[in-house]
């Protein structure tokens, strides 16, 4: 499997110069060193990992790699980060959590990138960046711009879903990424040959259908070779390869040095004279392009930057809390006010048929937007939402993906962050639970982890809910766990004209929105949808209907519902204010209390199991915040606390309706 590497007497013109490439493995070692020097005295604080006898993978792909090939990064990452250019004291700044730090101190060892660098980061979720560097690759192939993508990660995270799923998808789709698996024996404490059942992890390659190879990680001659032929192979189009690197950690786990070191003694004396560093050294003693007096030049030159980076670093001025805000979310666009839907039955649409418009409307606007899901193509989508956009915007636009929720939103997440919009179907939100850390910890943080920087202009569409007899695993409605979770923007439409507007402005949209399609509302009667592209604010609740005695807050589905109760319950002498917040985060709490000052009195209703549901925030906001201009407390509706049952009228009973919100308000009105 393994190639014979060059020598340094036939190593390939045009690879960085010799000396280079060990003056920029002694500075890491130096820089490493120094970190933990400082971690130690408590100046560096957390955790950070230190690569020291890893240098010659990150120095030998760097190398390799051009300037706009995209990196991603794990948690064992400053090297990598260094090779590839990144700058010393703002590498250093962030681990003393500086405000001139790569995430303003906001991230820490674990997140840094830098973009203009095309280092799309590192991660503190084990094997979470994979996917990402699929989605790079993906806007690299989609642009034909020539540029791959490298991946770093360790033995240990190779066992993950998120890199089983990346790769597969990268050998699927061929996508121009390298795999470079750092194995340096151990994760965290458990030896790698205790967590594998192939020979070599390399040997995985052969599953996903591409190439795999193991290359001497220490040798930084054939780390350059294999990366290069790597490269080579993906920007021709033969797709990825799996590079397993054989190295070892010479240091713990992590700098906090805090647990005992359970490794087998027998290890670490076999590995320790396999030095990356003074292996070099030697073989550029032995080839008269190093002596003494040139180490010694290089050495000094090393630990001055690394000195000035400290230096400075620590003069800068700390993290400030003014980034804390405002790196969560970027602006969101505004808009004129939609036109006017025509008073023409022949243009009613329906909910889905008003998505699928959406989306056709934002394809055509915008070349980089993409759709990408299981089934979103030919067959036009579970739901049909796609139907008729793949015959229009073709494969490479209209992506049906391998099951694998992990690997195409972390894919959607990697093509966001270089600059396409893809718009990513789940085709339930009970699947967004396979796709977690995804959702939570990558496309809703990467933004703010990385000092506010980056955007991530990503759509997750999913339809949500009950209504079709699916079961409790088809039916959730999850809103307010993703509500939940800071950097997500929340949208729930009750109406197909809501929902063309509201999916156009998610779609241009810099930040990741949830966008959540109830399926009751697929079944609702159509309306009149105005035929051309129009977007519509986020965060702007709307009034749906008028009334001075009650205000209904309804989500999604139960909007309709709150409508026929106000209806119903005119006759009766009761005024009816239906509210509908459209995006739940941003909330427009303005809008809300604005007709609770009117109506004094106010039920929340949602399809979402009530304990702990969204319904509880607006109840609690308006408990807090409206409080003197209540004349009852607020009513919550919404489902029981038990999932959805399968049988109809089951269903049907767990399920707030009409009859549900009526009684609600008719306990306002006789409290
Ligand atoms: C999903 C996840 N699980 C567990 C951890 C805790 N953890 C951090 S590093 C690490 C070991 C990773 O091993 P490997 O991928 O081989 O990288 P190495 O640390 O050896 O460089 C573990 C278990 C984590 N950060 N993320
Ligand atoms: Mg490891």
């Amino acid at each position: 499997m393994s190639a014979v590497p060059p020598t340094v007497q036939d190593r390939p013109a045009g690879r960085r110069p010799l000396l280079e490439q060990y003056r920029l493995m002694l500075l890491i070692r130096c820089f490493e060193e120094k970190a933990a020097e400082l971690f130690q005295e408590g100046v560096i604080f957390g955790t950070a990992h230190s690569c020291v006898g890893q240098e010659a993978i990150a120095v030998g792909a760097a190398g390799v790699m051009r300037d706009t090939d995209y990196l991603v990064g794990h948690h064992r990452s400053h090297g990598h980060l260094i090779a590839a250019g990144a700058d010393l004291r703002r590498m250093m700044a962030e681990m003393f959590g500086k405000r001139t730090g790569y995430c303003k101190g906001l991230g820490g060892s674990m997140h840094i990138a830098d973009l203009s660098l095309d280092i799309l980061g590192c991660n503190g979720i084990v094997g979470a960046g994979i996917p990402h560097a699929c989605g790079a690759a993906l806007t690299a192939k989609l642009r034909g711009t020539g540029q791959a993508a490298v991946a770093f990660f360790g033995d240990g995270a190779a066992g993950q879903g998120a890199a089983h799923e990346g790769m597969n998808l990268a050998a699927t789709w061929k996508l121009p990424v390298v795999f470079v698996c750092e194995n340096n024996q151990f994760a965290l404490s458990a030896d790698w040959r205790t967590l594998r059942a192939v020979e070599d992890l390399a040997d995985r390659a052969a599953g996903y259908g591409m190439h795999g190879e193991v290359v001497d990680g220490n040798d930084v001659l054939a780390v350059e070779d294999a990366v290069d032929r790597a490269l080579e192979a993906a920007r021709t189009g033969a797709g990825p390869s799996f590079l397993e690197m054989k190295t070892f950690r010479r240091m713990q786990h992590s700098m906090r040095t805090n647990l005992p070191d359970v490794r087998d003694p027998a290890v670490l004396e076999e590995w320790e004279p396999k030095d990356p560093l003074p292996r070099f050294e030697r073989l550029l003693r032995d080839a008269g392009v190093l002596d003494d007096e040139g180490i010694e030049a290089i050495r000094g030159d090393v630990e001055t930057a690394v000195a000035a980076a400290v230096e400075t670093a620590l003069a800068d001025e700390d993290a400030s809390v003014d980034d804390l805000l405002p790196s969560v979310f970027g602006r969101h666009r505004r808009y004129p006010a939609p036109p006017e839907p025509p008073d023409s039955p022949e243009r009613e649409l329906g909910f889905v048929a008003a998505i699928r418009e959406a989306l056709d409307l934002e394809l055509a606007a915008d070349p980089d937007v993409i759709v990408m899901g299981e089934d979103v193509g030919r067959v036009g989508g579970l739901f049909r939402a796609t139907e008729g956009l793949y015959e229009q915007y073709g494969s490479d636009r209209i992506r049906d993906t391998p099951l694998t929720e992990s690997g195409f939103v972390g894919c959607g997440i990697g093509a966001a962050l270089t600059g396409l919009r893809p718009v990513v179907e789940l085709q339930f939100s009970d699947f967004a639970g396979v796709a977690f850390d995804q959702i939570m910890n990558q496309a809703a943080k990467l933004r703010f982890m990385m000092g506010g920087t980056p955007s991530v202009p990503l759509v997750l569409r999913m339809t949500s809910g009950g209504g079709l007899r699916l079961g409790a695993q088809h039916s959730q409605s999850l809103e307010a766990l993703f509500a939940h979770i800071p950097g997500l923007v929340v949208v729930m439409p009750s109406n197909p004209f809501d929902a063309k507007g509201l999916l156009a402005a998610a779609v241009q949209d810099d930040n990741p929105v949830i966008f959540l399609e109830q399926k009751l509302l697929f079944f609702g009667d159509p309306v009149s949808v105005p035929e051309e592209r129009y977007a519509i604010e986020l965060g702007k609740a709307r009034v749906v209907r008028e009334g001075t005695d009650v205000t209904i807050v309804a989500l999604g589905a139960t909007v309709p519902h709150a409508l026929r109760v106000a209806r119903e319950l005119e006759p009766e002498g009761v005024s009816i204010e239906v509210v509908d917040p459209r995006t739940l985060v941003p909330l427009d709490t303005e809008t809300i209390a604005r007709s609770v000052e009117k109506t004094h009195h106010v039920v929340v209703a949602h399809e979402a199991v009530q304990f702990c549901g969204f319904g509880s925030e607006i109840a609690a906001h308006i408990g807090q915040h409206c409080f003197w201009d209540l004349d009852a407390p607020v009513v919550r509706v919404g489902a029981p606390f038990y999932p959805m049952p399968y049988h109809k009228d089951l269903e049907l009973a767990t399920l707030p309706g009409p009859a549900e919100i009526a009684a609600a308000v008719r306990s306002l009105k006789t409290a």
